[in-house]
């Protein structure tokens, strides 16, 4: 996944870009003379950022691996999620060297995904490359390495006596879910990846119908370069400045709804820093899109207060200073059981009406 994308032609109006046309835009984006951005105001729609746009590499083997995963458990009975986690980068060249990226260490996505599969749900977790994921989270950043956890004597190597309860539990249920092969996971780098990956992934789960959710805890970029106007080579710094004009990623929960999985419960995640936007721009989300749950957080604030809202309600889940400072409670562990009871409801009231979405 780490590839640049694939130097084929790509085609935009009907007109094929070739590597000259490509090298060319380097000039837009180097320099302190970069002329004006000849991009149009809004997102571009997903039909047409898929079709000038490469495929990561290896897509076509993680849809073997999806279908073989969804059929699975379709068979045995279970719900599906797809949880999406971790920051998605914006490459600066195809050849990349430079990269934007955000904060996001993909705490949400790796934990809320322990407690789905703790409820019995299969997660299909698809997150950025090195972010957390369930269970080695515990132990895999350098706050808590677990070499902090272990001690050495002429016997070998143990887990030291204070943490071996914590560790015994975490290590049963990682192994019990590798066992019941109810976990998959897939990673994505780049915006670019993930478009791809997530249309992929939703297309073969929408044969679970009512039956799949969809947690996008994802810190999706909103920018990009496209590929059109994307330095071939490193980006020179001759000029001393550099002047970037990027794209709007298109909007792709409005396909995923209406197209890719239109049966499906889906939960996205809306991220503001100010306090006075998180509601409107999540009613706006929800009404742009027409699907069943935005999730507010605030960045500062994001592991102790969410707002669950829909077009009927607003539900707030804040841990107080005590859950979370001195019980360390997580506050996925009261989000992934509402969203599980919303779902079954959702599944319940698809049945009566005999069809939904
Ligand atoms: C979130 O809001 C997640 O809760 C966080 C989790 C990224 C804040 P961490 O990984 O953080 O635990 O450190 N995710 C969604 C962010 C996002 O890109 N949402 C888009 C938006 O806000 C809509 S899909 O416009």
């Amino acid at each position: 996944l780490n590839q640049p994308i694939p130097k084929k032609p790509i085609t935009i109006n009907g007109q094929h870009l070739n590597g000259d046309a490509l090298n060319r835009t380097t000039a837009s984006l180097s320099g302190a003379s970069t002329p004006a951005s000849t991009s149009s105001p809004g997102p571009v729609s997903a039909d047409f950022y898929f079709a000038t746009h490469a495929p990561p590499k290896f897509l076509a083997e993680n849809a073997e691996k999806i279908h073989t995963f969804v059929d699975r458990h379709m068979h045995e009975g279970r719900r599906v999620v797809l949880v999406t986690s971790g920051g998605t980068t914006v490459p600066l060249e195809t050849q990349t060297v430079r990269f934007i990226d955000n904060f996001s260490a993909g705490t949400r996505g790796a934990t809320s995904a322990e407690y789905f599969l703790e409820e019995g749900y299969a997660v299909i977790f698809m997150h950025r490359q090195f972010s957390l994921q369930p269970y080695s989270r515990h132990y895999s950043h350098s706050k808590n390495c677990f070499l902090e956890f272990m001690e050495a004597d002429d016997k070998g190597i143990h887990v030291m006596p204070a943490y071996v309860d914590q560790m015994r539990s975490v290590l049963q249920k990682y192994r019990e879910t590798q066992r019941a092969g109810t976990l998959l996971t897939l990673d994505f780098v780049t915006v670019n990846d993930y478009l791809f990956l997530l249309r992929t992934a939703a297309q073969i789960i929408s044969k679970m119908d009512v039956n799949a959710m969809y947690y996008l805890a994802a810190a999706v970029s909103d920018f990009f370069i496209p590929a059109d106007k994307m330095s071939e080579h490193k980006i020179q710094s001759g000029d001393g400045l550099l002047n970037l004009s990027m794209d709007q990623v298109p909007k792709i929960l409005k396909p995923l709804v209406n197209d890719w999985t239109p049966k499906a419960f889906i939960v996205s995640f809306k991220l503001e820093t100010d306090e006075a936007l998180l509601p409107s721009k999540s009613r706006q989300a929800l009404r742009r899109y027409g699907h069943q749950i935005v999730i507010g957080n605030i960045l500062t604030t994001r592991k102790r207060v969410v707002k669950l809202i829909t077009n009927e309600d607003e539900t707030e889940i804040r841990l107080t200073p005590e859950e979370d400072e001195v019980q360390h409670i997580e506050i996925e562990s009261r989000i992934v059981p509402e969203l599980i009871k919303r779902h079954s409801e959702w599944i319940e009231a698809c049945g009566l009406r005999g069809e939904c979405g």
